[in-house]
């Protein structure tokens, strides 16, 4: 009896802690440094170009300064040119990307990115020429995009001819993407020299941080699951690891050490890493 009334306070307890919690994403840059392979600020008039760990269109990127920082489809192996890019993040509710094209073909698609879930999630999106992307300069090829999914966050000094520019693609994945981790992002280019070839700068998400392993509420629903349970031992994992003293059953004392724990970082030997 004591013991249901200790367990059902700390239920209580814990059930507080749960409705309070935050369940936001935070906006996490990317990194695809090893697919870089051609510098921004490398081109005639493009000099002006942003680039560090900087904010574009309230979205914050984080872009290598001083070398190569982007990824650039052109070159002559047969298409398509695609990377794929690890994300491994969890309950990713939209992607910021920031794409530019070589020339420009209006329609297509001609270049597309794909997203792929660690529990069979898939989402596709198709990038049309003068809708969701277009080329890097004013002048000639493609310079429309639909100001709603595609905005523009950054325009350099030169005139019409010289002008570069960054627009940032926004994409909304579907919710199956809120329970299971973005594993990869692959990024599709099917165009050729002198026709669209894509220029990818930036990657953010916004998604839930992988965090260090803390003695939670996800913990407490495992131990609680074996509440009282016995025999434990080998060949039940000691009771899905509820028995944490090893006593051979799951009792007040195994609560107690559970509750010692609470909140803390896991320590070593923690059954629910
Ligand atoms: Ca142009
Ligand atoms: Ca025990």
């Amino acid at each position: 009896m004591r013991e249901s009334k200790i367990l059902c306070h700390c239920c209580s307890v814990l059930l507080v802690l749960l409705l309070v919690a935050p369940a936001a994403g935070d906006l996490i840059p990317i990194d695809f440094s090893p697919f870089h392979n051609s510098r921004m600020q490398g081109e005639k008039g493009s000099a002006e170009y942003p680039e560090g760990d900087l904010v574009l269109g309230s979205i914050p990127f984080s872009i290598p300064a001083g070398g190569n920082n982007r990824w650039d489809a052109q070159n002559t192996s047969p298409n398509p040119h695609q990377i794929n890019i690890p994300v491994d993040l969890y309950g990713v509710e939209a992607v910021y990307t920031l794409i530019s094209t070589s020339w420009g073909q209006s329609g297509g698609p001609y270049a597309a990115l794909e997203f792929y879930g660690s529990d069979g999630a898939f989402f596709r999106k198709d990038l049309y020429g003068n809708v969701d992307i277009r080329d890097w300069l004013w002048g000639y090829w493609t310079n429309s995009i639909n100001g709603a999914t595609t905005v523009n966050v950054f325009q350099s000094s030169g005139g019409f001819y010289y002008q570069a520019r960054l627009d940032m693609q926004i994409i909304a994945l579907p919710a199956a993407f809120r329970s299971q981790r973005l594993s990869t992002i692959r990024a599709i280019d099917t165009g050729a020299l002198n026709f669209q070839r894509m220029l990818l700068y930036g990657i953010t998400v916004k998604g839930i941080p992988d965090t260090p392993c803390v003695v939670d509420l996800a913990h407490f629903a495992r131990f609680a699951a074996r509440w009282l349970e016995a025999p434990c031992g080998g060949e039940n994992d000691n009771c899905g690891g509820a028995d944490l003293d090893r006593s051979g059953d799951v009792t007040l004392v195994d609560l107690r050490l559970f509750l010692d724990e609470w909140l803390h970082t896991c320590p070593p030997d923690w059954p629910w890493q």
